[in-house]
C-alpha cells in the first residue's frame, strides 16, 4: 500500500460518518423494524444495517484494500490485522436509539498493522464529534481536548454497563462504591466520550472489538489507560471485559481484583 496519508483518512471517516448521521436523523421519526439478536436486550434496526452498509461502501470504494470489521456483518471476516483494518460501529447504543432517540453514537477506528492511527466517535443528537489519534492529539469538533486530570477513583464518576454491576462481576460493584458514583449511559462510544473529556474518570463493560477500537485511539492518545480487567492489552479481535481510566483510578480498579 501507497504510504498512508493519516490527515486524509481522518476527514475522509469525519465526512462520512457526519453523512451518515445526517441520514439517520432524516429516519428519526420512521418506525424502525427492530430485532433481536443473542437476546432481548441485544437488538439492531434497519438503520444500522443501512448504516452499515453506506460506511462499508465508502471504506471500500476510498480504501479498497482495507480490510473492515463491521458489526452487522456487511464488512470481512478478519482473521489477522495486518495492513489496514476499519472497525466499524454503525449505530452504538442501539437501545437508547429505538427507546429514547438519543445517547448513540456512530463510530469508526483506523488500525494498521494492529496499531491504532485514527478514531472518530459521533454523538448523534448532540452534534458532538470526537475524532483524533497519535499524530494529531483529540478534538471535540473543532477544539483540542487536553490530557484528563490524573484523578482517583473516588475522585470522579465511573462509567458501567448495568449488567456488570447487577451481577457484580469482577467486583465493580466495590469500585462503583469507592467513586464519586456510578453512571450508566447504555453506549460504549459515549462513556468513552465522557472518560476522554475528564467527565468520568473510567468505564468498565463488556465489549466487542467495533464497541472500543475508536474509543480506544483517542483515549491512548490522551494518556488513559485502556485493558481488560485484569490489566492484559486487548485483542483487537475478540470480547473483552474493557476497563478504562485515568492511570490511578484503572489501577486502583486493578488492585480490586
Ligand atoms: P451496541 O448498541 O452497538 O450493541 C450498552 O448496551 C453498550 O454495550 C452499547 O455500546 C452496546 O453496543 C454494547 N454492547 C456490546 N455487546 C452487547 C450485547 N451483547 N448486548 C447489548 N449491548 C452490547
Ligand atoms: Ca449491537
Ligand atoms: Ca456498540
Ligand atoms: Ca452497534
Amino acid at each position: 500500500m501507497a504510504t498512508l496519508n493519516t490527515w486524509r483518512l481522518a476527514l475522509d471517516i469525519k465526512q462520512w460518518v457526519v453523512t451518515a448521521a445526517e441520514a439517520v436523523k432524516l429516519h428519526l421519526h420512521d418506525d424502525l423494524k427492530v430485532n433481536t439478536k443473542s437476546g432481548r436486550n441485544d437488538l439492531v434496526t434497519n438503520i444500522d444495517k443501512t448504516t452499515e452498509q453506506y460506511l462499508v461502501q465508502k471504506i471500500r470504494a476510498q480504501y479498497p484494500e482495507a480490510k473492515i470489521v463491521g458489526e452487522e456483518g456487511f464488512g470481512d471476516q478478519v482473521e489477522d490485522l495486518t495492513g489496514l483494518v476499519f472497525f466499524v460501529d454503525p449505530i452504538d447504543g442501539t437501545m437508547n436509539f429505538v427507546k429514547a432517540r438519543e445517547n448513540f453514537a456512530i463510530m469508526i477506528g483506523a488500525y494498521l498493522d494492529g496499531k491504532g492511527i485514527v478514531g472518530v466517535i459521533l454523538d448523534v443528537m448532540k452534534d458532538e464529534l470526537f475524532w483524533g489519534g497519535p499524530e494529531f492529539g483529540v478534538y471535540k469538533n473543532n477544539l483540542p481536548l487536553p490530557k484528563p486530570k490524573n484523578i482517583t477513583l473516588s475522585e470522579g464518576l465511573l462509567g458501567m454497563s448495568g449488567p456488570l454491576l447487577v451481577h457484580d462481576v469482577k467486583h465493580v460493584a466495590a469500585a462503583v462504591t469507592a467513586s464519586s458514583g456510578a453512571r450508566i449511559f447504555g453506549s460504549a462510544g459515549i462513556e468513552f466520550t465522557k472518560v476522554i473529556q475528564g467527565f468520568e474518570n473510567g468505564y468498565v463493560s463488556k465489549l466487542m472489538p467495533w464497541d472500543f477500537a475508536a474509543g480506544k485511539v483517542m483515549a491512548e492518545t490522551l494518556g488513559l489507560k485502556v485493558t481488560d480487567i485484569d490489566g492484559e492489552p486487548l485483542s483487537m479481535l475478540s470480547s473483552k471485559i474493557v476497563l478504562i481510566g485515568t492511570e490511578r483510578t484503572h489501577a486502583q480498579i486493578l488492585a480490586l481484583q
